[in-house]
C-alpha cells in the first residue's frame, strides 16, 4: 500500500494534486474508501414492494438492491458467479428472480443461487449451490428512509457512521410523512475526479457569486445580488464539518431562493416551520428555512432548498457518472413537487444552468493535473481556518459564514484517515475536537 501520509497537510487545508490524477491513488481509494465506507444506495420509497429492485454502483462495483418478501432490503454484486456475466440489465423493476442471460443460472431476490440448468445431467448434482450465491453487500441499513450499503462487515453502524450529520439531516428527513427522491435520475458524464464535485457541494460557498454570476442574474432570484460578489454577505449562514468527513454550509432564509417560481415553496415552508420547530427545536427550524450545500462522505451530495440529490460515481481517476434526483417532502402537493423537479432540471440537471457552470470548472480542475510538473504542486483550502471553532448548541466544527472551507478540511481529514488503511477502531480512537474557540 502506498504511503499517503504526505498527501493531505495542515489539518486538511493542503492537498497534493496527485490525489486528483494518479491511477495508483485511485486504486487505493477503491480499496480503502469504496470497499469500506457506507455508500448511498436508494431511498426506500424507490423500492416499496417485495420484488422491487434497482441497480446502482458502489465504487465501480455494480450492485442490485432488492426488497425482500419480509420487507427488508438486501444488496449484492450484479455479476454472475459462474462466468461473470452481468445478470440484471434493468435500471429498476420488479422481479421474482434474476436470471443470467449467458447459461441461465437463476438467483433469488436474496442473491442465492436457485436454479442451475442441466444441474443433474451436466454437474452430476455435485455443485455446492450455497458457494455460488451472488456476492453480498456486507451490510445494508436505512436512516429515516435513506438506504446505504457497505462491503465491510466491520464497518460501524450506519447511524454511527453518519454521526452528527444525522442530527442536521433530521431537519428535512424527520418531517411528517418523510421525503421522496423523485426520479428516474438524470444521468450524465463529467471528466473530473470524483472528489472535485464532493468539495464543491460540501463547502464551496465561495464560488456561488462568481461562477454562477450569469445564472443568478438570469434566474432573477433573491440571490441575484450575489452575482459577481457585488453584494455577498459572507457572514450569512455558517459551515459545519461533522466527524466522519460529512459536512455542509447553509445560507439562512434562502431555501426557496433559486426557484424562479418560489412562491408556493415559500408558502409551504411557512406552513411547515411551526411543525418542524415543535418536533426538532429552534435550530433545526432555522436550518429548515436555509439553503444547504452538503456532502455525505464519500460521494453523495445534495442541495437542500434547490433540492437536488446527487451521486458522483467514480469511473476511473478522471471520470465520473453523475446521477441526479429531486428531493421532495412526501406531503407536498403534486404541483409543488412538479415545480421542484422543474427547477432542479433547470439548475442542476444534466444541462442545468448551474450544473454546466460547475461542470466546466470541475473538469478543468482535474484535467490541468495532466501536466507532470503541475501535478507535483499543491492546492489550498485554508479559508476560515483561523476562525472556526465550537458552538454552544451545534455539534461538529463550525465555520463562520457560508464563504469558508471548514467542511472541505473535514472531508480531507477523513479521506486521509481511511486512505492510511487504519481500521475503523483506530480511526474512531482519534476524535478531532473543534479548536477551543467559540463561534457564535
Ligand atoms: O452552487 C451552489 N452550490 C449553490 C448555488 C449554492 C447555493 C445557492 C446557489
Ligand atoms: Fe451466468 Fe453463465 S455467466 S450463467
Ligand atoms: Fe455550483
Amino acid at each position: 500500500m502506498k504511503d499517503v501520509s504526505k498527501l493531505i497537510l495542515e489539518d486538511g487545508a493542503v492537498q497534493d494534486r496527485r490525489i486528483y490524477w494518479d491511477q495508483d491513488i485511485y486504486e487505493q481509494e477503491l480499496e480503502q474508501i469504496f470497499a469500506r465506507a457506507w455508500q448511498f444506495l436508494a431511498h426506500e420509497g424507490q423500492i416499496p414492494n417485495a420484488g422491487d429492485f434497482l441497480t446502482t454502483r458502489m465504487g465501480e462495483d455494480n450492485v442490485i438492491v432488492a426488497r425482500q418478501p419480509d420487507g427488508t432490503i438486501k444488496a449484492f454484486i450484479n455479476s454472475c458467479p459462474h462466468r461473470g456475466n452481468v445478470v440484471c440489465h434493468a435500471d429498476t423493476g420488479n422481479a421474482k428472480a434474476f436470471t443470467c442471460a449467458y447459461h441461465g443460472w437463476a438467483f433469488g431476490l436474496d442473491g442465492a443461487l436457485a436454479t442451475v440448468p442441466l444441474e443433474h445431467d451436466a454437474y452430476y448434482d455435485a455443485i455446492e449451490r450455497p458457494r455460488y450465491a451472488m456476492h453480498p453487500v456486507a451490510k445494508v441499513e436505512s436512516y429515516k428512509g435513506l438506504v446505504f450499503g457497505t462491503f465491510d462487515a466491520r464497518a460501524p453502524s450506519l447511524r454511527d457512521y453518519l454521526g452528527d450529520m444525522a442530527w442536521y439531516m433530521d431537519t428535512f428527513l424527520d418531517v411528517p410523512g418523510g421525503i421522496e427522491l423523485l426520479g428516474p435520475p438524470m444521468k450524465s458524464i463529467l471528466n473530473c475526479n470524483w472528489k472535485v464535485p464532493v468539495e464543491n457541494f460540501i463547502a464551496d460557498g465561495y464560488h456561488v457569486g462568481w461562477a454562477h454570476a450569469a445564472a443568478l442574474k438570469a434566474i432573477e432570484s433573491p440571490l441575484s445580488p450575489l452575482a459577481g460578489n457585488q453584494a455577498y454577505d459572507v457572514n450569512t449562514g455558517l459551515q459545519v464539518a461533522t466527524r466522519g468527513g460529512h459536512g455542509f454550509g447553509v445560507i439562512w432564509d434562502a431555501a426557496a431562493a433559486i426557484h424562479p417560481e418560489g412562491g408556493a415553496f415559500r408558502d409551504w415552508l411557512a406552513k411547515r416551520t411551526p411543525i418542524i420547530r415543535e418536533r426538532l427545536g429552534e435550530w433545526r427550524s432555522r436550518f429548515y428555512n436555509g439553503h444547504w450545500d452538503a456532502s455525505i462522505f464519500p460521494n453523495c451530495s445534495f442541495l437542500y432548498g434547490t433540492n437536488t440529490w446527487k451521486l458522483w460515481l467514480p469511473m476511473g481517476p478522471h471520470n465520473i457518472e453523475v446521477w441526479t434526483w429531486t428531493l421532495v417532502e412526501k406531503d407536498m402537493p403534486a404541483e409543488l413537487k412538479q415545480m421542484m423537479v422543474a427547477t432542479n432540471m433547470m439548475t442542476f440537471g444534466t444541462a442545468g444552468m448551474l450544473e454546466t457552470d460547475d461542470g466546466e470548472n470541475m473538469e478543468q480542475c482535474t484535467g490541468s493535473n495532466r501536466g507532470w510538473v503541475t501535478r507535483r504542486g499543491k492546492l489550498y483550502s485554508g479559508m476560515g481556518q483561523v476562525r472556526e471553532g465550537r458552538h454552544p448548541e451545534l455539534p461538529g466544527i463550525i465555520g463562520k459564514g457560508i464563504v469558508c472551507e471548514t467542511s472541505n478540511r473535514g472531508f480531507y481529514r477523513r479521506w486521509a484517515e481511511l486512505m492510511s488503511g487504519r481500521s475503523w477502531e483506530e480511526v474512531a480512537r482519534e476524535p478531532r475536537s473543534a479548536p477551543n474557540r467559540e463561534v457564535a
